[in-house]
């Protein structure tokens, strides 16, 4: 099977009107959405989904940031898309990030920046099923054939 990644649309890029430029990076690139939703997250929710980075210092500012507003949380699927995903995303601190990546279009600073998306195929699963408990809609695009 394909790889799946996570990736959420963070309270910044969903208060700036980005969805749609995001959603649609990773459906142009050619991978195929399985999971979407739109929510708000509980603090203890996020110290969860970030539980890693709970001994940093800016963990604090980072969990009232996700939980400052809602979410898109969403499945992609397709060949390589973890890697992939990350590269779409750019660098973590947007001022390194590469003009083209999301990130480097989009955001200037680190605690601000737009988006996530998992950073290795163990986490991504882990995430998916801290997101996604209900399960994911299945179903294959019938432009699979043209794209791989
Ligand atoms: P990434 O995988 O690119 O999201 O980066 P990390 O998992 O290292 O960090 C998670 C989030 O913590 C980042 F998206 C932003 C925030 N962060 C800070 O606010 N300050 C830092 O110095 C590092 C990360």
């Amino acid at each position: 099977m394909a790889d799946q990644t996570f990736i959420m649309i963070k309270p910044d890029g969903v208060q700036r009107g980005l969805i749609g430029e995001i959603i649609s990076r990773f459906e142009k690139k050619g991978f195929y959405l399985k999971g979407l939703k739109l929510q708000n997250v509980e603090k203890s929710f996020a110290e969860q989904h970030y539980a890693d980075l709970s001994s940093k210092p800016f963990f604090g500012g980072l969990v009232e940031y996700i939980v400052s507003g809602p979410v898109v949380a969403m499945v992609w699927e397709g060949k390589s898309v973890v890697a992939t995903g990350r590269k779409i995303i750019g660098a973590t601190n947007p001022l390194a990030s590469e003009p083209g990546t999301i990130r480097g279009d989009f955001a200037v600073d680190i605690g601000r920046n737009v988006i996530h998306g998992s950073d290795s195929v163990e986490n991504a699963r882990k995430e998916i099923a801290l997101w996604f408990p209900e399960g994911l809609a299945g179903w294959t695009s019938s432009q699979h054939n043209w794209i791989y």
